[in-house]
Formats: C-alpha cells, structure tokens, sequence
C-alpha cells in the first residue's frame, strides 16, 4: 500500500480528484504517477491509477458519442434497474447467454464459437416480488484485469454489480477456469471474501467538513489519526464510513477507491455433459467452503430450480420499505440496498432530489426503544425499517 507517498503527490492525487472535467482529471493522474517511484511497492497504485485513466477515456468516447449521436460504440456497465444487479462473469463459451436467455426475456445471441458476446448485456430475471438484474459480461480471460479485449467494460460491469455470478464450464477444466477467475478478480481488486474492513469515503462540498461514522472497531489508530491522514491529502470535506474493523492503511488504500467487496457464487454450468462430474469433483476439492457451487444445465435445465433462492441469498443486501409523509401505510415494494447503507444512500437511490433536498426522516424499526423517531442521513438503515423522508 502508498504509504510514504510525498506530499506534493498526495497533493496531486487530491487534485486529481477534484478535477471536474474528465480531461482534467486525465492530466493530473498522469502527473500523480510521475511523481512516485516505480517499484514493486507503487505497482498496484500504479495499476489502479492507470485503470481509473482508461475509464475517464472510456468517458470522454461516451460523452462525445452522445453528442454527436453517432457510432455509439459498446457500453462499459450496464446502468442498474430493478431490485439488484448481479453480473455473470466468466470465459468465453461456457454458457453465460445461454444462463440469461433461460432465466430472462433477453434474446442475447448464442453460439457454440468463442467471444459471441462483445458487450455487457442485460436481462430481467423475477424471483418472487423481486426483479433481479442479470448482466452478462463479455468473456473474461488472460489479461483482461490489464485492459485488454473487454478487460474494462467486463471487470467495471463486476465492480457496478451488487454480486457476482462465476460461471465455468464443466466439460472443460472447470478449475483452471475458476482460478483463471479468481486471478483476474484479485487483480482488478475485486474481493469476493468479505474483508475485515469495510470503508467508504465519501467527498462532500466544501465547508461539510470531514464525519466519521464509525460502526466497527478502529485497530491501530483514533479517529484524530484518521483526520491527520485525510488531510495530508487534502480531504477536508467527506463523509467517512468505518465497518468491521480497520487499520490506518485500510483507511490510506480506502482513499484511492481501490477494493470492493462484491459476494459471489459459482454456476457451474453444462452438468449434462459426460465429462462434467469429474469436472465438478475436482472443481470442489480446489472451492472448499471458500464458494458455494450449484451445477446447472442451460440445456437441460436441470438444477435451476433454486437459482433465485441461491442468487438472492448471495447478495450482502436488506430490504427497507418507504413511506409518504400524508399516508397511513408504507409501500408494500420494499428497496433493496446493500447492507451498511445510510438514509443518504436510501434518498439517493429514491431520487437525486430526496438526497438534494434532503432535510429530515422518520424512521420505524424493531431495535428502538419507539417508533418513529426522528433521525438524519447519517442513520444506518437495517434490514426491515421503515422510511419516511421528508424534503424541503
Ligand atoms: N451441453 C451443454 N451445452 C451448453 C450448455 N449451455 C450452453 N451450452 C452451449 O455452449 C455454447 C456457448 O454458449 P453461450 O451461451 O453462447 O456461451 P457464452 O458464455 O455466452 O459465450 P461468449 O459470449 O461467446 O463468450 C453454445 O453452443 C451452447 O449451446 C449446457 O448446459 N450444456
Ligand atoms: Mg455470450
């Protein structure tokens, strides 16, 4: 981790990070990189921050097409809709349209030749009351954590994702295709084991100063380190958001955006091949209990019977119902949001304006000693509350 970064360079970073336009933001992170040695220890950062350029690129085609309204090439993420999102990830050929076109109405297109699908692609999937997101990714492969093929558009659509299926084809070394996976994960700092810490940073507008929400433990430092370290960057605006428990450098990594934490499951798919329960066998021996794996068929359907279960049982998420102001009841549709999640994220997700415009909530839930009580954004929501937000 960048500890020991100078301080003109920390200076850059933040620079860089209040940079409104993409092309801005481009130059300072060029000038960020050149300002710190390049050596085993700066590797990572390094990789991050070259990451984060292609995306803004990646933004500045986007913004570009869309004026012109020309050549729009393929999308980088799929915007979410519905309750969650989960994406399925994976190499080429192993099924992964085939998963979609089964579960949902979309009318991707399947092939039984290599790299059929270019961009990530959306379809609605119900489970009960809910609608589940399922996206499917273009193949993953060698290199793809470097940028390479759809290395960006497949590993930001894991990262935009509230989870991950990992699908392998059982036909043909399902292991060497999961740990292709796994590696390629890692790399793109996607964690699929929860980590110990869980650290949001949030920037806000100037004159906000800096908040701390501290919901688990601080290990080796006090909040008036976290402070001192935030503002060696110059973050001085932001809301800082601590689960499980955290170290300084948990805090320092936190700054450069670098890990997420997306729950996972394996789809080990095409189990009505000859050769697939040998694959599933070694396939479990090298898992253990670190995933859980469900064998399906796209062709026969066969163990596709829980999926929904199994998809929605993944996801680190809680339902929290809403309520208006002049009404008796709150809606029957709760929102589903992940865990941790504040009244602010709740607002948000309602509408920009909620958030904006944002002055009050009342909230109803099990573990206060009366309900409703008055409460601001800052509130971490629980599973089963309700909320009634109130606006200017
Ligand atoms: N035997 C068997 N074949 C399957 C199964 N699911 C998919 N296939 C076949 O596997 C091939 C690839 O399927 P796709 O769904 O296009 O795979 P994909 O992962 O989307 O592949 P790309 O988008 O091209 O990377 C097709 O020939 C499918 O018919 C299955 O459960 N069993
Ligand atoms: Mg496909």
């Amino acid at each position: 981790m960048p500890t020991n970064l100078p301080p003109e360079a920390k200076k850059k970073y933040q620079e860089a990070t209040l940079a409104r336009r993409p092309e801005e933001k481009i130059k300072k992170l060029q000038e960020f990189m050149s300002m710190f040695p390049k050596h085993k220890g700066t590797e990572t950062l390094r990789a991050q921050v070259k990451t984060k350029i292609s995306r803004l690129k990646q933004e500045i085609t986007e913004k570009k097409q869309k004026r012109t309204g020309v050549a729009t090439g393929p999308k980088v993420f799929v915007e979410k809709e519905g309750d969650a999102q989960i994406v399925i990830l994976g190499p080429t050929n192993v099924g992964r349209s085939s998963l979609l076109s089964t579960l949902t109405n979309s009318k991707v297109a399947i092939w039984n030749y290599p790299y059929t699908t270019t961009e990530p692609t959306p379809g609605m999937f119900k489970y009960k009351d809910l609608q589940l997101q399922l996206v499917e990714a273009p193949a993953l492969m060698e290199g793809s954590s470097s940028g390479g093929s759809w290395g960006l558009q497949t590993l930001t659509s894991a990262r935009n994702a509230d989870g991950l299926a990992l699908m392998v084809d059982l036909s043909q070394n399902p292991v060497e295709q999961f740990l292709l996976i796994s590696k390629e994960l890692e790399n793109a700092k996607i964690l699929t084991k929860k980590p110990k810490a869980r650290i949001e940073i949030e920037k806000k507008h100037m004159g906000a100063k800096l908040k701390f929400i501290v919901l688990g433990k601080l290990i080796d430092c006090s909040v008036k380190d976290l402070t001192k370290l935030l503002k060696s960057y110059g973050i001085r605006d932001a809301t800082v958001k601590i689960r499980g428990e955290a170290t300084l450098d948990d805090v320092e990594e936190a700054i450069f955006e670098g890990k997420v934490y997306r729950p996972a499951i394996i789809l080990a798919n095409k189990i009505d091949h000859p050769k697939a329960a040998e694959g599933l066998e070694q396939l479990k021996k090298v898992v253990g209990d670190k995933m859980k794996i469900i064998a399906v068929s796209c062709k026969t359907k066969s163990g596709m019977e829980n999926l929904g279960a199994d998809l929605f049982g993944m996801l680190d998420v809680m339902r929290v119902y809403t309520k208006e102001p002049n009404k008796k009841d709150s809606s029957p549709q709760p929102f589903t949001i992940r865990k941790g999640s504040t009244v602010f994220d709740l607002a948000k997700r309602i509408h920009s304006d909620f958030y904006e415009q944002f002055t009050y909530a009342k909230v109803w839930s099990k573990r206060l000693r009366f309900s409703p009580q008055k409460i601001g954004g800052n509130f971490v929501l629980e599973d089963g509350d309700t909320v009634e937000l109130h606006i200017r």
